[in-house]
């Protein structure tokens, strides 16, 4: 079964290998239906194979010409195209392009001059001083390559989230302590909260650039200088790499807007700029109505709101650059936050006002999916509900695994055994200043069973149900085998319902509004599990699951009090799948819970 995620990757190679090739306009195209398709809450594969071609042209992004592309991979594993392209640039395009400055153009430029198919056989040519021979290549970026190749081996796999932002926080807390630094901010997908991260970018305003740069590539905690220049500077840390801007104050929430991406959100947000002669970019926001312009050339002397720095040229005058909030506020829109800059209809919701009110993490109440060493994890039930009552919490569940498929024997407990730790859970909750639940967590069968007794089911206050086996079906499968341990009703919560580890396995993939339909009509919630290796369900996947009224339960699933505090990671993506409060179950009062639970 073809996965929306492989496809996506045909596609990004297909974008690369035209742009190698020379092709313009096309490669853009590929990469926007790329996105499209991976974010695409149902298995397009499933809709082939049922023949309704319909759906895939209606993704955005898929027009005629691609779709049948799309179709012809699904049903025979190859695209001819691609294949034609693939003999003709026999190139390693996507580690290649990893090299900091050698995208896919200069990636075609090395295999036509040099045969370069590999990073070795780069590293090759550029010790044998052959790259540098190559026009419009010279001796520095020969030696750039060379300093680059290396990273570029090691950072094959985006960094996750969990990893990435601690270190930019680090960051943010080092350039403040500067003291010509006025502002600063994450900026690019780490602002977004996006599961996974190519690399940390950070933005300061100040009027000393220079200055901020050194500083910078001169921070304790920096492991190898990239590149760097009066108004950038890209390093190593660790396994990350982190690029700043710095630029004047005036600019700042020009830059922040800008930098912070998405590319497919900026796209469409200057697309409704210029339908309201508006002009955007890094610098500011420029009226460009003909007004303005008529304003602007009966100037005489040069006026610096009227001029693009990118260009030099008089492009109107202009409006906004100093606050992000100004540039939205200068298109009529209120200010978007970050983690829905997507183009998933964001803009159109803006314009309407009614962007969501979305939830914070002081809105959560109680995590309902925890471990003791009642089964793999590291604590006993005190200390967990302990750390739990220290994080304010009103409520808190421990969920240990019940033993079943995909749980390591030993590891899972018996309907017996259960009675005796729902004791123990209960006993340690008298004691408790916060309500605690005893829970377990069930294993969902391929079938979509689970398997407790009656009894177990009527002591227990909240039962998770969790795939750890099958996860190789194929998506409708998949999607059958979850609906059914949704229409469950004693089934409260389903834990990590794709059960993907993210840089490891892809786990399973499924029908995400089917899903969310099911949720709702059964009062059942999905979760969002907060671990950063599993962020399950993710933003798209929740987005499609409230769009069908689904509660969610946002959970951090420990196994120590320490990872009590995943729940940044849990908050911030249902946040991109356009999460409100009252949409997650563990926002709510106690009453309202108990209610819902089984
Ligand atoms: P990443 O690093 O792969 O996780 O993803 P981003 O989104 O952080 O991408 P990055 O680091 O390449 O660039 C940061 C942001 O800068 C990106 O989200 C949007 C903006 N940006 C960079 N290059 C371009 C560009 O060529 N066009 C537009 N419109 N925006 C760009
Ligand atoms: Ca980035
Ligand atoms: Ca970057
Ligand atoms: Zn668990």
């Amino acid at each position: 079964m073809t996965t929306n995620a492989e496809l996506a990757a045909r596609f990004e190679e297909f974008a690369d290998l035209l742009e190698a090739d020379g092709v313009e306009y096309k490669p853009r195209a590929y990469r926007r239906a790329a996105e499209n398709i991976r974010a695409h809450p149902a298995p397009i594969a499933d809709r082939i194979e049922a023949g309704d071609r319909e759906a895939v042209e209606n993704i955005d992004g898929v027009g005629d010409a691609i779709s049948s592309k799309v179709i012809e991979y699904v049903e025979t594993g190859t695209i001819e195209e691609l294949e034609d392209l693939r003999s003709e640039l026999p190139i390693d395009i996507a580690d290649i392009t990893r090299i900091e400055g050698v995208g896919p153009k200069t990636a075609g430029k090395l295999y036509r001059e040099l045969g370069v198919q590999t990073l070795d056989d780069l590293e090759a040519a550029a010790e044998a001083g052959e790259v540098q021979e190559v026009k419009g290549f010279g001796p520095k970026t020969e030696q750039n390559i060379l300093e680059n190749l290396e990273f570029a081996r090691t950072v094959g796999q985006r960094q996750l989230l969990g990893e990435a932002r601690p270190l930019a926080d680090d960051v943010l807390a080092f350039l403040e302590s500067i003291d010509a630094v006025e502002r600063c901010e994450v900026a690019g997908s780490i602002r977004r909260w996006r599961e996974t991260i190519g690399d940390v970018d950070v933005l300061a305003a100040t009027d000393a650039g220079e200055d901020v740069v050194e500083a910078f590539v001169g921070w304790d905690s920096v492991d190898d200088e990239i590149e760097s220049g009066p108004e950038k500077a890209s390093v190593r840390v660790g396994e990350s790499r982190v690029d700043l801007r710095v630029v004047v104050p005036e600019e700042f929430g020009a830059a922040l807007q800008y930098f912070t991406g998405s590319k497919d959100h900026n796209v469409a947000l200057r697309n409704y700029a210029i339908d309201r002669e508006m002009k955007l970019n890094e610098y500011g926001a420029f009226d460009v109505s003909s007004e303005a312009l008529r304003a602007s050339s009966s100037r005489t002397e040069s006026d610096d709101d009227i001029e693009d720095p990118e260009s030099g040229q008089r492009v109107g005058e202009r409006v906004a650059g100093e606050t992000e909030d100004g540039m939205y506020e200068a298109l009529g829109l209120p200010w978007i936050p970050p983690e829905l800059r997507t183009d998933r209809g964001e803009i159109a919701a803006a314009e309407r006002g009614e962007l969501p009110a979305l939830l914070v993490r002081d809105d959560i109440r109680g995590d309902l999916h925890t471990h003791t060493e009642w089964s793999d994890g590291n604590t006993d039930v005190a200390a967990m509900v302990e750390a739990a009552a220290e994080r304010g919490y009103d409520y808190f569940g421990i969920a240990d695994h019940a033993e079943g498929p995909g749980i390591v024997g030993g590891m899972g407990l018996s309907d017996a055994e259960i009675l005796e730790y729902a004791e123990e859970v209960r006993a340690v909750g008298e004691e408790a200043e916060i309500e605690v639940f005893a829970g377990i967590e069930a294993n969902v069968d391929a079938d979509g069973e689970i398997d407790l007794s009656e009894e177990v089911i009527e002591t227990l206050d909240v039962i998770v149900a969790s795939t750890h086996s099958a996860l190789d079906q194929d998506a409708e499968t998949a999607t059958e085998r979850l609906v059914h341990a949704l229409e469950n009703p004693a089934i409260d919560v389903l834990g990590h319902p794709s059960g993907r580890l993210l840089n490891e396995r892809s786990g399973l993939e499924f029908d995400a509004t089917a899903l969310g339909e099911a949720a709702a009509e059964h009062d059942t919630a999905l979760e969002v599990n907060s671990n950063p290796r599993r962020l399950d369900l993710w933003g798209s996947a929740v987005q499609a699951a409230l769009e069908k009224g689904a509660p969610i339960s946002i959970n951090t699933d420990s196994h120590r009090p320490a990872t009590l505090e995943y729940m940044r990671w849990g908050v911030h993506t249902a946040r991109r799948g356009w999460a409100e409060p009252d949409d997650v179950i563990n926002t709510w009062g106690l009453a309202d819970l108990r209610e819902f639970l089984h």
